[in-house]
């Protein structure tokens, strides 16, 4: 009998196992089985599937050590478990069986961590807590899409059997908001970094300050928010974040082991701050505030004392609230300052942030004045930028600068997938999901030593883009890929296999409310109801 009962229920896994191939969308006959250990985004870097899958169960607890950063991460999963299993899912640091996070030695590095998979239970341990926390987004695309949904669900909720061991290839994998074009709110942005969270992304670049607007409170220059954060592209209300809703993103982004990284960009891209006082340019006269979306028409006045002060306010109040390393200070399409000027600039600013703390960023331009000691270059060019542009980018690696990858024709989100996309710009190309992913950051600048690149990162600006629904049609899928290229070993790279693990995704974004193009070189399942 007891013979009879464990062969029934070997063919039953079987018969799961066989019905989970298919899994296109037919509504299955039985329960979804459980999701193989490879099918994650971004890949890992090494899975060996192999035994029993675990169970979540309603006696399921998750153990955590004794540490609160620990307790935290294991809270954040039970947060995200509990809605759709409806189980109690106590976070205890004894006893308890099922899920286990544990801090140990290891070779996980800052954010690595080993997934092992049985009968008896899922153990995460990683070194730092940022390493449990991504193997938590693992553990979730383990489970099925529905794990994701705000209501109690049939389950049942597997995950298959094995390890994953997994570390970046990057340290840099960054995400840019721009938030001047168009304003987006303490709660869109915190929406969008839980988006990030889910992809393993662990810096949001915010772009604080453009000609249409002004985003941050800066209290010894009151009328740049007051003033220039009223409107935004199209003549909008606008708006700007005090330092408290600054504070409450940046403290809402480390929970999520995101670094915000603040921009500010200078000496172009500075109308709102020129509009806003009338003694920053060298003619005394403030033009008028800007709605429309050309770029390069604007300078600070790089021969007045005055606009160090601003600078130097400005960045000691930014520094201020920024735990993290890196302030960004922009320098791109300076096309109204001279190139003295904005040699001349540079040498003047960059000290400055130094003087508090941070470390340099810039657009790439500022390779074309004197990067400082230490600084890193954001490259934003095109498979056809010049030879000569790309060699002085490459020849600054070659000296030191570190660089981010954000090529404009393949990973820019604010370009359009097709000729079609309602939203979105092409001046850099249409960039569709294949060609945003099939790329490698390793070998992507001719001359530029792969040690030099620190990663990269996926901007999205707002000209045309306005509310959530906007960031997240142009974000998925490409970000995910994004996230892959910073992520995985090169040797994963693999579209026929990538596009395979993106299309499990789908699912996962509905059942979580996000918007997505479904773009048809991914084969996505049926979309349900
Ligand atoms: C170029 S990329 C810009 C932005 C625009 C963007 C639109 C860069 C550093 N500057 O000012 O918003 O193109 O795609």
């Amino acid at each position: 009998m007891r013979q009879h009962h464990r062969t029934l229920r070997l063919l039953g896994s079987l018969l799961l196992v066989a019905t989970g191939v298919s899994a296109t969308g037919a509504a299955p006959a039985r329960p979804a089985p459980s999701t193989p250990l490879d099918r994650v985004v971004p890949a890992p870097a090494s899975v060996a599937p192999g035994g029993s899958p675990y169970r979540i169960t309603p006696d399921t607890h998750i153990r955590v050590d004794d540490s609160g950063e620990a307790r935290r991460v294991g809270e954040y999963l039970a947060a995200v478990l509990r809605p759709s299993t409806g189980y109690r899912l106590p976070v205890t640091t004894r006893g308890g069986g099922g899920i286990r996070l544990r801090l140990a030695k290891g070779p996980f590095g800052a954010e690595g961590y080993r997934l092992d998979s049985g009968r008896k239970g899922v153990t995460l341990t990683a070194a730092e807590p940022a390493g449990l926390f991504h193997g938590v987004q693992t553990l979730r695309q383990l489970l099925p899409a529905a794990v994701e949904k705000d209501s109690v669900q049939p389950g049942p909720w597997l995950v298959a059997g094995g390890t994953i061991k997994d570390t970046p290839r990057y340290g840099w994998r960054g995400a840019m908001l721009d938030v001047s074009r168009h304003f987006f709110t303490v709660d869109q942005v915190k929406r969008y970094i839980d988006q990030l969270a889910l992809y393993k992304i662990n810096k949001l670049h915010l772009h604080l300050s453009d000609d249409q607007g002004w985003r941050i409170a800066i209290d010894s220059w009151p009328r740049l928010a007051t003033y220039r954060g009223s409107t935004q592209v199209g003549g909008g209300p606008g708006g700007h974040y005090t330092k408290a809703d600054y504070q409450e993103i940046v403290r809402y982004a480390s929970s999520r082991y995101l670094e915000v990284v603040p921009e500010i960009d200078m000496p172009g891209h500075t109308n709102a701050a020129l509009a806003s006082y009338a003694e920053l340019n060298c003619d005394g006269v403030a033009p008028a505030l800007y709605t429309g979306t050309e770029v390069g028409f604007s300078s600070l006045c790089v021969g007045k004392e005055i606009t160090y002060d601003f600078v130097d306010d400005v960045i000691r109040e930014l520094a201020a609230l920024t735990p993290g390393a890196y302030l960004h200070i922009g320098g791109d399409e300076a096309h109204s300052t001279s190139h003295e000027d904005y040699v001349k600039f540079m040498d003047r600013v960059q000290p400055i942030v130094a003087g508090y703390g941070k470390t340099v960023i810039g657009w790439h331009q500022l390779t074309g004045a004197t990067p400082a000691k230490g600084a890193l270059a954001q490259y934003w060019g095109l498979d056809g930028t010049g030879a000569e542009e790309k060699e002085r980018v490459a020849a600054a690696a070659r000296g030191g600068t570190g660089i981010i990858l954000s090529p404009a024709d393949r990973i820019y989100l604010d370009m359009k997938y097709t000729a079609d996309t309602p939203l979105g710009l092409d001046w850099a190309g249409l960039v569709e999901v294949k060609r945003s992913y099939d790329w490698d950051p390793g070998d992507y600048l001719p001359g530029a030593p792969a040690s030099a690149v620190r990663g990269v990162e996926a901007p999205l600006w707002t000209e045309t883009i306005s509310k959530s629904a906007d960031i997240e049609y142009m974000a998925f899928p490409r970000l995910a890929g994004v996230a892959e290229l910073g992520w995985s070993p090169a040797a994963t790279h693999d579209w026929d296999a990538y596009k395979v693990r993106l299309a499990a995704q789908g699912p996962r974004w509905e059942a979580l409310g996000i918007g997505y193009y479904r773009s048809p070189q991914v084969p996505w399942p049926a979309q349900r109801g």
